[in-house]
C-alpha cells in the first residue's frame, strides 16, 4: 500500500499550504513541508511539542527549533534554489504511508542542468532524531558548492524566541562533519540543543548499471559562521552525470527532556551514524508499515475517501505524543505557531476516539495532561470568582491560559478587538470532564481517576454549580452570559449545548462519587477530607435535575440555541457574506456581520444532540439538522462532522457523505480560514481529522459502547460498499466489518 501525494511545478504563493499538507513529524517534533533552501519568510518550521516561550508582551507560542535542514547549492559562484531561480522541474512529494517528504528540482544554468534531490522523516522511534538525504547532480562537467548547516533565525509569529545562540563545529572522521546550536528560550530560559552528523558522498558516473565508484572524495571544506547560521560549504569539481549526495542525521533535545540534554543528543547521533541512513530508514518504514496494519480503516468502493481518511489519520499520527506521559495536541498540530500552539476542547470532544481506539497509552497521556494542569483551571475559576475548575480556553503547557480578553485584531480599525472566548467559553471544563470519564468507560483504566481524575471531576462540577442562577418564578438553574461553540454570538444565556453539558458533568460528579468505595483506600481518604462528599452529592444532584434544559418544539421540534436566538435576523448565508467589506474581517463580536442574525460559525445545537442523540427522537435530531445546517458558516473545521455524525444517526449516511469528506480533506485540499481578524489561524486541522474518523467509526459503522459491551449497526453510504478497521475497547482488540447488510465486530 502506498499512497503518495505530488505536486508538479511551483508557485511560490502556495508555501504556506504546502507546509501544512506536507508536513511530517512524529509527536515530539513537526516539519512543515518547506524546501531546504527556504528560510522564515517561507514559514519554515520545526515545530517543538509542548516547549513554549514569551517574549515581551506578545503573545506566548511554541518554540521552533534551529532548522538544520538549510541547505542549498552554488554554480559558479551564484545560488540556485526556489522562490528565486529559474527552474524546468520541480516536484514534491509527501508518502504519507510511511512519512518520508521529498522534493525534485531541476535548475537550468549557464553550465548545465543541475537537479536536486532530497528525502527527509522523522524518526517514529528516536522522537528526538530527523534524517536527511540532499543530492546535486549536474548534466556537465562543472563545480558546485553544497552548502548545509543550522539556520537559527527561524520563523516566529511572536519571537524571536532562540537566544543566547551559540554556534559549534567539528570534523569526525573522513567525510563526516559536526555542527550545532546551542540556544536559551527568553522567558524560562530553557537550554535547546540542535545538533547534525553530516556525511558526503561523491558518486561520478552514475549512469545505469554502473557500480558506485568510491573514489577518493576531492572537494574543499569550510565552516562558515555568521550571527545567526552555522553552515558547511562543500566545493566540488564534478565531472558530467556526477553526483555529490550529503546524508544528514540531525538530533534536537531541549533541557525539559533530561538534565544530560547535549550529551543524550550527541549519542543518539553518533549511533545514527553508525546505524546509517538505509538502515534507520528502514527502521522508519518498518514503523508506518506496522502502524497501518493495525490502524488503516479499509473503505471498499470509493479510493477518495480512502485516501483522504487515511491522510487524515496520518496526520493523527504524526502528532500523537507518544514520548510523553502528559502531553495534549495543539488544535493545529504541530504545524506551526498559530493558535498559539495551544490545546482546546477539540482535544477532548474531537481527537480522542482516534487514540482511544487505537493507541490508548496516547488517549491516556491527553488525559493526564488535563489531570496534571488542574492547579491552572482552579486558579482561572478563582481569578473570575468561582469556585472549582475552569479550565483554559487556549491551554499551554501547566494549564497556562493563552487566550487573551483581546484575542482578534479588527481589520478596519487595526485595534484590539474584546473577545469572550477567555472568559465564556465555559463549555471547555465539561469537555475535559467528557474525555476524561470517555477514557475510562472505555479502556476500563481507572488508574487515572486514582491519579488526579476525580478531583477534575468534583471541581468541574463544582464550577459549573457554583455559576448557576436560580430563576425565581420557576427554582430552575441557568447559566448565563455564556459563548457556546458557535463563537459569533458572544454572552448568551441558556446555550443549550453549555447546559447540557454542564448536567453531564453533574451526572458524572454524581457517578463518581457513588463508586468511590470501588477507588483505592487513599483516594477515598483523600477525597472524603478535601470535599464534603454526601454535601456534594446533594448539590449535585439537585443541579443535575434543575438546571434548564431547553426542550424541543412541541410542533416545529426545534431546539432553541440560546434565549433569544430565535429573535435575530433570520437572513442567509449568502446575505452575510455579501456584507464583509474585508476579506479577512472576523464575523462575531460587537460588529460582526454575523453577530445580530441566525447564521452560526459551527454545529452547536446540532454537536449536542450528536452527543445525546439517544434522548431524542429521530425527528428532533432531523428537523434541527435541516433547520441548522443551512444557517451554519462551518467557518470552524470542527463543524462539518458533527453534521455528518448526526445525519448517520438521522439514517442518512448520504446526507452524511460530503460532510464526511469536508473534514477528511480539510488539510488535503486546504480552503479553510486562515485569518480571524488580523490573527493568522491556518496550519494543519487535526480536530477535523478526528471528526472524519469519528463519522467512519460511530456513524457509518454505527459503533457504539454501553456498559462495556460493543455494538455495531451499518450505515454506509451509496459509495462505500465496505468498511473495516481495527479498535481496542477494554483491553481487548476487535475488527469491524461493514457492508450494506450487516456490521460484525470479531474479537483479535
Ligand atoms: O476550538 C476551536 C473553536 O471551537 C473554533 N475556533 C477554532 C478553535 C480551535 O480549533
Amino acid at each position: 500500500m502506498e499512497w503518495i501525494l505530488t505536486e508538479n511545478g511551483y508557485d511560490s504563493s502556495l508555501a504556506a499550504t504546502h507546509g501544512n499538507k506536507y508536513l511530517i513529524g512524529n509527536g515530539y517534533l513537526g516539519i512543515r513541508g518547506a524546501l531546504e533552501e527556504y528560510e522564515k519568510d517561507q514559514l519554515v518550521a520545526i515545530n517543538l511539542a509542548g516547549i513554549y516561550d514569551q517574549v515581551g508582551d506578545q503573545f506566548r507560542e511554541p518554540v521552533n527549533a534551529p532548522n538544520a535542514l538549510y541547505t542549498f547549492c552554488e554554480v559558479a559562484g551564484e545560488r540556485i534554489g526556489l522562490p528565486n531561480s529559474e527552474m524546468v522541474s520541480h516536484q514534491i512529494t509527501l508518502d504519507f504511508s510511511h512519512g518520508l517528504f521529498s522534493r525534485k528540482t531541476s535548475y537550468p544554468t549557464k553550465k548545465g542542468e543541475v537537479t536536486v534531490e532530497s528525502e527527509r522523516f522523522c524518526c517514529m522511534e528516536q522522537p528526538h532524531m530527523i534524517c536527511m538525504k540532499y543530492s546535486i547532480h549536474v548534466s556537465e562537467a562543472m563545480e558546485v558548492t553544497l552548502v548545509s548547516g543550522i539556520d537559527a533565525d527561524v520563523w516566529d509569529i511572536n519571537g524571536p524566541h532562540l537566544n543566547k545562540v551559540k554556534f559549534a563545529s567539528s570534523s569526525k572522521e573522513e567525510n563526516t562533519f559536526e555542527l550545532s546550536v546551542h540556544a536559551v528560550t527568553t522567558e524560562k530560559k530553557v537550554g535547546l540543543h540542535v545538533q547534525e552528523i553530516s556525511s558526503l558522498r561523491i558518486l561520478e558516473d552514475i549512469i545505469p548499471d554502473c557500480l558506485e565508484q568510491r573514489k577518493k572524495q576531492q572537494y574543499n571544506h569550510e565552516v562558515v559562521k555568521s550571527e545567526q547560521k552555522v553552515l558547511n560549504r562543500f566545493t566540488i569539481s564534478l565531472p558530467a552525470n556526477g553526483m555529490v549526495c550529503l546524508y544528514k542525521y540531525i538530533g534536537i533535545y531541549t533541557e525539559k527532556d533530561s538534565t544530560s540534554y547535549e550529551k543524550d543528543n550527541k549519542e543518539q547521533l553518533n549511533h545514527a551514524l553508525l546505524q546509517g541512513y538505509g538502515t534507520l530508514k528502514n527502521e522508519h518504514l518498518e514503523w508506518w508499515r506496522k502502524c497501518w496494519e493495525k490502524d488503516m480503516v479499509v473503505i471498499e468502493g470509493d479510493e477518495a475517501a480512502m485516501q483522504a481518511l487515511n491522510y487524515s489519520l496520518y496526520h493523527l499520527i504524526t502528532i500523537a505524543p507518544r514520548h510523553s506521559k502528559s502531553m495534549s495536541i495543539p488544535a493545529r498540530g504541530l504545524s506551526g505557531q498559530t493558535y498559539k500552539g495551544a490545546v482546546f476542547w477539540d482535544t477532548e470532544m474531537f481527537l480522542l476516539p482516534f487514540y482511544l481506539y487505537t493507541d490508548p497509552k496516547v488517549a491516556r497521556s491527553l488525559v493526564k495532561y488535563r489531570i496534571d494542569t488542574l492547579e491552572g483551571a482552579r486558579k482561572k475559576a478563582k481569578e473570575y470568582g468561582y469556585l472549582g475548575a475552569f479550565y483554559a480556553w487556549e491551554s499551554q503547557e501547566g494549564g497556562h491560559e493563552a487566550c487573551s480578553d483581546y484575542n482578534v485584531t479588527d481589520v478596519f480599525t487595526g485595534r484590539p478587538m474584546r473577545t469572550f472566548f477567555r472568559d465564556k467559553q465555559i463549555h471547555i471544563s465539561a469537555a475535559v470532564v467528557y474525555g476524561l470519564m470517555t477514557y475510562v468507560h472505555t479502556t476500563r483504566d481507572y488508574s487515572v481517576l486514582e491519579e488526579g481524575g476525580v478531583e477534575v471531576v468534583l471541581e468541574c462540577a463544582q464550577f459549573y454549580y457554583s455559576m448557576l442562577l436560580q430563576k425565581v418564578p420557576f427554582g430552575q438553574y441557568e447559566l448565563h452570559d455564556v459563548v457556546g461553540p458557535d463563537e459569533y454570538h458572544e454572552r448568551v444565556n441558556n446555550n443549550f449545548y453549555t447546559n447540557r453539558m454542564a448536567k453531564y458533568t453533574f451526572d458524572m460528579a454524581v457517578e463518581l462519587i457513588y463508586s468511590a468505595p470501588k477507588l483505592s483506600s487513599d483516594t477515598q481518604n483523600k477525597i472524603a477530607k478535601q470535599y464534603g462528599l454526601s454535601a456534594l452529592l446533594t448539590k449535585f444532584e439537585e443541579a443535575s435535575k434543575r438546571i434548564f434544559l431547553k426542550v424541543p418544539d412541541k410542533y416545529t421540534k426545534l431546539i432553541e440555541q440560546f434565549d433569544g436566538y430565535y429573535k435575530l435576523k433570520d437572513t442567509s448565508l449568502e446575505e452575510v457574506r455579501s456584507k464583509i467589506i474585508h476579506p479577512k474581517e472576523y464575523w462575531g463580536g460587537a460588529y460582526g456581520v454575523a453577530a445580530d442574525t441566525k447564521i452560526i460559525k459551527q454545529a452547536d445545537v446540532v454537536t449536542a444532540l450528536t452527543l445525546f442523540r439517544d434522548e431524542y427522537e429521530q425527528e428532533v435530531l432531523q428537523k434541527n439538522w435541516d433547520y441548522y445546517e443551512p444557517r451554519t458558516e462551518h467557518g470552524s473545521s470542527l463543524s462539518a462532522c458533527m453534521y455528518a455524525l448526526l445525519a448517520c444517526y438521522c439514517g442518512n449516511p448520504d446526507q452524511a457523505y460530503p460532510f464526511f469528506l469536508k473534514s477528511a480533506m480539510a488539510d488535503l485540499k486546504g480552503g479553510g480560514k486562515e485569518w480571524a481578524g488580523l490573527l493568522y489561524i491556518g496550519g494543519t486541522h487535526p480536530a477535523a481529522a478526528g471528526g472524519a474518523y469519528m463519522t467512519a467509526v460511530y456513524g457509518f459503522a454505527g459503533l457504539s459502547i454501553k456498559e462495556g459491551s460493543i455494538a455495531v449497526k451499518p450505515c454506509l453510504p451509496s459509495s462505500i460498499t465496505k468498511l473495516s478497521f481495527s479498535v481496542q475497547i477494554g483491553g481487548k482488540k476487535y475488527r469491524i466489518t461493514v457492508t450494506k447488510e450487516e456490521a460484525v465486530a470479531v474479537l483479535i
